[in-house]
């Protein structure tokens, strides 16, 4: 399904949730009544259960989880995002966000979900798996600070369950990955299209392979809500990237504020070399500092394991 920005269907929505006659909907949305009256057959069928009484007209009394239009309205207060892409499955929404531009995908189910240098990750239905294509005029040597600024606004998206980030990309919660992000480039310098993905597991179970270091949100709170979860990060995106990238020293200081990393004895390594010694700060780049008996290092990317866990 794809909605775009302005959408009337959105617009019917909307009035449907609110409650009204079909002559009231038909009127604030610009549509026939015919037209209302189809796309609440439509809803019916998509799951969601409208209450259609002969006086008071059509109410919503309540949605699928996954909700595809609360979460094409929230995808589309995100500045920049045009379009709203709600898949069952695809191979990577990341792999088809690179296609589109200015947009937000969202698959209930991915059959080659990716992780970063080839990984694989695992994307069995119930979880969040959504990327976003943004045509952003930035330098290359920025792209980190997305990466970073993404992984801000999920952790502040999963507060509540206590989520701390582990640098770079990693959110978790009670010390096990609840969430992944991959970034990814297209393009040239200043012309650029940036596609950051994020893997949630909300619903869905984590394979037994990896039991011991991943966790889903439903194991901690049985009545989660992939939209919710999915809303949620949409906001904190919303407000992270408005203040992008002007207020990027606030934003850097609320991911310290929420760092996992900092202050642990890790080893970083980065195409085979190794850094090994304690993460002392993330520095305005997004790289990672790290000090041992031979001084004081940056890394700028890379795969962090803690020593001292
Ligand atoms: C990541 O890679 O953590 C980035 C994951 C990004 C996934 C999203 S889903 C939407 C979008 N579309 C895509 O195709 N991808 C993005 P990395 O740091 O390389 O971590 C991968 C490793 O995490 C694997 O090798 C496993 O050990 C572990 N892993 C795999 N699936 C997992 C899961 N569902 N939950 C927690 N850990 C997982």
């Amino acid at each position: 399904m794809k909605v775009e920005r302005g959408d009337r269907r959105l617009l019917m929505f909307q009035e449907i949730e609110k409650g009204g006659s079909g002559e009231e909907i038909a009127e604030k949305a610009g549509v026939s009544r015919t037209a209302v009256w189809k796309f609440v057959r439509r809803l019916d069928e998509l799951g969601y259960e409208v209450e259609v009484d002969r006086r008071r007209g059509y109410r919503l009394v309540s949605s699928p989880d996954p909700s595809p239009f609360h979460m094409a309205l929230a995808a589309l207060k995100i500045p920049g995002v045009e379009r709203y892409y709600h898949f069952e499955e695809v191979d990577s929404t990341n792999r088809f966000a690179k296609e589109v531009s200015n947009a937000v995908v969202f698959s209930e189910s991915q059959s080659s979900g990716r992780g970063r240098l080839g990984r694989r990750w695992e994307s069995g239905r119930g979880g969040v798996y959504m990327s976003l294509s943004l045509n952003m005029s930035i330098p290359v040597s920025e792209i980190p600070k997305v990466t970073l600024l993404t992984g801000l606004a999920v952790c502040k998206a999963l507060e509540e369950y206590g989520a701390r980030i582990k640098w770079p990309n990693d959110v978790l919660v009670g010390g096990k990955k609840v969430s992944g992000i991959l970034s990814e480039f297209v393009g040239e310098e200043m012309a650029a299209k940036v596609v950051v993905g994020i893997g949630v597991n909300v619903r869905n179970r984590v394979p037994d392979s990896l039991r011991d270091r991943a966790i889903s949100l439903h194991e901690v709170d049985e009545s989660v809500r992939i939209t919710d979860i999915f809303t949620r990060i949409c906001e904190q995106l919303s407000n992270l990237l408005s203040a992008f990238p002007q207020k990027w020293g606030e934003i850097l200081e609320e991911w310290k504020r929420l760092s996992d990393t900092i202050g642990r004895e890790v080893r970083v390594s980065l195409y085979g070399e190794e850094v090994v010694g304690k993460a002392v700060d993330v520095d305005a780049d997004g790289g990672l500092i790290v000090v041992s008996g031979e001084g004081r290092r940056k890394v700028i990317s890379g795969e962090c394991f803690y020593t001292n866990y």
